[in-house]
């Protein structure tokens, strides 16, 4: 038998027989190792426990201890999912099930629709069948008997003939599961401690509206219990801010399959908190030089040709409309209008740097299965502006759009962000325009830019846009699950496409460079963010209804009347609840719409000119005049308190 040698993590060495696997260096080291291992990383590669090791690598035990080992565990236990769903329906044919960012699915094709009770049901048998303790094990196939194997299961076939080399690899799971898989897994089902299935979604077969429809189960795994729970807490605290629900229940937007999906109508309540937020925002630029804009929601197919994001966008765009004698396109992205702004008239570097800004609109192409209620749509308005600069001035204006950035998160109260440099690669050539000077000078000035503010990035390879990198900032919600607002680009493409130009001091022509910017990100999707955030109760600058009046009885609705039309001079959105009820409901309906201050009024409130003044958060706040009230309620405004 041949040596070879292992190097474990610490760096020490080990000279064992080739064929030796990792539980076996794992009992070598300690018993308690052994036990708690759940998959080995053999050269930086994920591995089963029981692989034979052939020659001499670096190998890593890794155990709940370790991220990654998680993502196994979760891997396994989709199996055991698929496992117990084919002990109870054997009829169903498989799809995949690979594990995800907090769990794992599987997708079946099945005649009959699952119910939540199939879940228990499917729950209790992947309890039966872990308690089995049965290993997860590794067999070789040859691909034709593979083929032949699975004829009658039609979706690992296609798998199998697109993507098994000659001899592939399948894990069993006892005598009913076999599963076309890469592995690696768990060496048995003991290892699983705690899972739930969540729970019952539609899923296209690879994710192709064209194909077949399946019914896709969600579920998670943890290492224990108790995280499972606290992570199952996360998940109703979620629910409970979720914008969907929180839009319904507010009436701040709906979405109506009449219109489309993707294509949200924003109700009057909603359309306060946007009107707020784009006045707020497009103040904030005025303030900063920007010049405001309007342009069309749509151009020739022949602009975004020039501009190339018919060659590296189209996916992700509506098709052409054929009109007499031209195509139309909606627009996916303002750049390309701003750009005729600029070359509106001639410019000079004294000109120089132009902000272009406008809320523009832009529709794109999503995937049915990608939208989300405001947070991903398919008509959308950006917060968008163009920078056209000299490349010395990059820096600068690159700066001066963080610092607003950190301004407009102040003022929303937004505290939780990470910044992403986003980058291209060299996987997905055909994504960016291919000019690799352009991209190294592009990423190295967002670097600099960076590293002179300190701020601390990671980087993130092939999410560049297709004309440049992007400074992107990053939000998570509840789940952690984290999505782009702000964002800043670095173009020099589009100005060379369009042979752009400035006057600079030599009387020469040059080209600028171009600094794509959104600061709130698009309307949709940061008010999707700020539903959350606030869980509904938006900050009294921002909330639809800023304070309701409620009458006792009818006969303070005069009055009631009174006060309303004080606050609505002064400014404050506001309204009376004149419907026949006891106050304690009014004030249980004014709570749930989360509307920040209720005035209650009755016999005493109405002879001392007076309202009761009740606080969302804080109760009772005892009576006061209404010049008080209005005094309280304008610095909270004013101030953009987050909190009252
Ligand atoms: C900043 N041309 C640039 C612009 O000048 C641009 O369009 N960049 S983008 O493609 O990254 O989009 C800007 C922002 O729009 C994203 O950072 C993201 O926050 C938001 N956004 C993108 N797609 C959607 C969508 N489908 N629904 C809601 N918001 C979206
Ligand atoms: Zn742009």
């Amino acid at each position: 038998m041949s040596q070879i040698e292992i190097t474990l993590p610490d760096g020490s060495r080990q000279a064992v027989e080739a064929g030796t696997r990792p539980i076996d260096v794992a009992r070598s080291i300690s018993p308690r190792l052994a036990d708690a291992a759940l998959v080995a990383k053999l050269d930086g590669n994920l591995a089963d426990l029981d692989q034979p090791i052939e020659k001499s690598a670096s190998l890593e035990i890794l155990t709940a201890k370790n991220s990654e080992a998680l993502y196994v565990y979760r891997h396994s236990t989709a199996h055991l999912l698929a496992a117990a769903v084919l002990e109870l329906y054997p009829e169903t044919k498989l799809g995949i099930g690979p594990p995800i960012e907090n769990g794992f699915y599987y997708d079946f094709d099945r005649p009959t629709a699952f119910t939540p009770e199939d879940l228990e049901k499917i729950e209790k048998k992947m309890w039966e069948i872990r308690n089995r303790h049965i290993p997860y094990e590794r067999i070789f196939t040859r691909k034709e008997e593979g083929l032949k194997k699975y004829s009658e299961a039609w979706m690992k076939c296609e798998l199998i003939a697109e993507r098994a080399g000659e001899i592939f690899t399948e894990y069993t799971l006892g005598p009913a599961f076999i599963d076309f898989c890469r592995g690696p897994h768990l060496p048995d089902t003991s290892k699983i401690k705690a899972f739930k299935l969540l729970s019952i979604a539609g899923a296209y077969w690879k994710g192709d509206e064209h194909n077949k429809q399946l019914q896709r189960i969600y579920g998670t795994a943890f290492f224990t219990q108790k995280e499972l729970e606290e992570y199952l807490n996360r998940l109703e605290e979620a629910k409970k801010r979720d914008h969907r629900k929180l839009g319904k229940e507010l009436e701040l937007f709906t979405v109506n399959e009449a219109v489309g999906s993707g294509l949200p109508l924003w109700l009057p309540k909603g359309a306060t908190i946007r009107r707020l937020l784009e006045d707020y925002i497009l103040e904030k630029e005025r303030s900063t030089g920007y010049q405001h804009v309007y342009t069309p929601d749509l151009a020739k197919v022949d602009l975004y040709k020039r501009s190339g994001h018919w060659e590296h966008y189209k996916d992700d765009m509506f098709p052409p409309m054929d009109l007499e004698t031209e195509q139309m396109v909606l627009r996916p992205m303002n750049c390309p209008h701003h750009i005729l702004v600029y070359e509106s008239r001639q410019r000079s570097y004294r000109d120089l740097p132009v902000r272009i800004a406008e809320l523009g609109t832009m529709y794109r192409y999503e995937r049915s299965g990608a939208l989300s209620g405001l947070s991903r749509v398919r008509a959308m308005t950006l917060n968008d502006a163009h920078i056209f600069c000299r490349p010395d001035q990059i820096k600068e204006e690159f700066t001066k759009v963080m610092q607003l950035v950190e301004q407009v998160y102040k003022d929303l109260g937004i505290t939780q962000y990470r910044y992403r440099l986003s980058l291209h690669d060299d996987v997905k050539k055909e994504k960016y325009v291919d000019n690799p000077e352009m991209w190294a000078l592009g990423e190295r000035v967002l670097r600099e830019a960076m590293d002179s503010l300190g701020l601390p990035y990671v980087e993130a390879p092939g999410e560049a846009a297709f004309y440049g990198p992007k400074l992107d900032i990053q939000l998570a919600d509840v789940m952690g699950h984290e999505e782009t607002y702000s964002t800043i680009q670095v173009d020099f493409h589009l100005p060379s496409q369009f042979a752009l130009e400035y006057i600079a001091a030599d009387g020469k022509q040059h080209r600028p460079v171009m600094i794509h910017r959104a600061v709130v990100s698009t309307m949709e999707r940061m008010i999707a963010y700020l539903i959350e955030l606030y869980a509904g109760a938006f900050p009294v600058w921002l909330a639809p209804v800023q304070a309701i009046v409620l009458p006792i009885t009818d006969r303070q609705t005069e009055y009631a009347r009174g006060i309303l039309n004080r606050l609505e001079t002064a400014g404050i959105r506001a309204s009376v609840d004149e419907r026949n009820e006891k106050v304690n409901l009014k004030i249980r309906d004014a709570q749930l719409q989360k509307i920040p201050f209720m005035l209650v009024v009755g016999d005493r409130e109405q002879e001392n000119g007076k309202v009761a003044v009740r606080n969302r958060k804080h109760g009772d706040q005892g009576a006061k005049t209404p010049e008080e009230f209005l005094a309280g309620i304008r610095a909270l405004i004013e101030s953009k308190a987050v909190t009252e």
